[in-house]
């Protein structure tokens, strides 16, 4: 049976003792890292600490562009200068934190996450490769530090978890113990039923249509083993939604019979390509591996990265690159 590990009492003394903190989280922030990133933002006030959010965004999808002021996107030289400790969530490699990662250099840096690609970076690290997800790390946290999660807080823990589970569909046997936490929540406050809401409504006609369009797309390889489908920019006008289609695709795609890995690839203005890599359930496949080599990162069954390549050349190079590894 699993367990978290105890925090480092070195981790513990630093936010009882420092006055200042930065929280940051990775680019493309999703529902994990920014509920992580607020979260942990509520346990540093509550201990009555001065605390500034950090994220290099984007904030376009709908669900989430009304937190963008909560966050700064830029560290400016004053704020550097009085050594805040820089508290890093959900994002394990430094490229993930885009232009701040070079803003932060040389802050004493606290990791918490549970990504298990990327180098070891930061001064101090937390990292549980088998949380499913950061909120529940920094639910940890907060019971180390004897902070009280109000509803509101066990909101943001849930919600995090919620997203990174596909709402507990991505919880394997023998996990008891995310059961339990996730129950401790729903005890403080939290409604499940409201945060599935949360999760997948909201969205506008457009987006349905963008989904509909990126399934239309969607084409087999390998015998149905891998699923690509890609967006290019023309669809921006076609289509009017910031949303990502990214996470009912997925779900889609994946669900045809004997498909180990599926890629999407999206086209971004200056020649950039953006691609989410997810790996099947059954699948030995470690698309994580495969996002690193491309310069991004992630999971095992799931992660990104954005190529400085055009879309077609990065298309086939990961076809090729998937083909290799079906054939291992
Ligand atoms: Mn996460």
């Amino acid at each position: 049976m699993f367990s978290y590990p105890p925090i480092d009492e070195q981790i513990l003394d630093l936010i009882r003792s420092r006055d200042e903190f930065i929280v940051l989280g990775h680019i493309s922030p999703d529902g994990d890292c920014l509920s992580s990133q607020m979260a942990m933002n509520s346990l540093l006030l509550k201990m009555g600490k001065t605390v500034h959010m950090a994220n290099a965004g984007p904030f376009d999808r709908s669900e989430i562009s009304h937190l963008r002021a909560d966050f700064l996107s830029h560290i400016d030289k004053e704020l550097y200068d009085r050594s805040p400790i820089a508290v890093v969530v959900d994002c394990s490699s430094p490229e993930r934190l885009g232009h701040l990662a070079q803003e932060i250099e040389g802050l004493v840096t606290i990791i918490f996450d549970h990504h298990s690609s990327g180098e070891l970076f930061g001064t101090h690290r937390y990292i549980v490769h088998r949380s499913v997800s950061t909120t529940l790390i920094i639910m940890q946290l907060y019971k180390a530090l004897d902070v009280e999660i109000s509803q509101e807080i066990a909101e943001h823990l849930f919600f995090g978890f919620a997203t990174d589970s596909g709402f507990f569909r991505f919880i394997n046997a023998y996990r008891g113990e995310t059961l339990r936490l996730a129950a401790e929540l729903v005890d403080l406050g939290v409604s499940p039923n409201t945060m599935a809401d949360r999760m997948t409504g909201g969205k506008s006609l457009g987006y349905v249509k963008y989904l509909g369009k990126l399934i239309d797309r969607s084409e087999s390889h390998f015998d149905g083993r891998l699923m690509v489908s890609s967006s290019c920019l023309s669809d921006r006008d076609a289509f009017i939604t910031t949303d990502k289609p990214s996470d009912s695709l997925y779900a889609m795609l994946l669900s045809v019979q004997g498909v180990e890995v599926v890629l999407f690839f999206k086209e971004l203005e200056g020649g950039k390509t953006e691609v989410g890599f997810r790996s099947s359930h059954q699948s030995t496949i470690d698309v994580g591996a495969l996002a690193e080599r491309f310069g991004g990162g992630g999971h095992k069954k799931a992660a990104g990265a954005t190529v400085q390549n055009d879309i077609k050349v990065v298309r086939q190079q990961l076809i090729d690159a998937v083909g290799e590894l079906l054939s291992e």
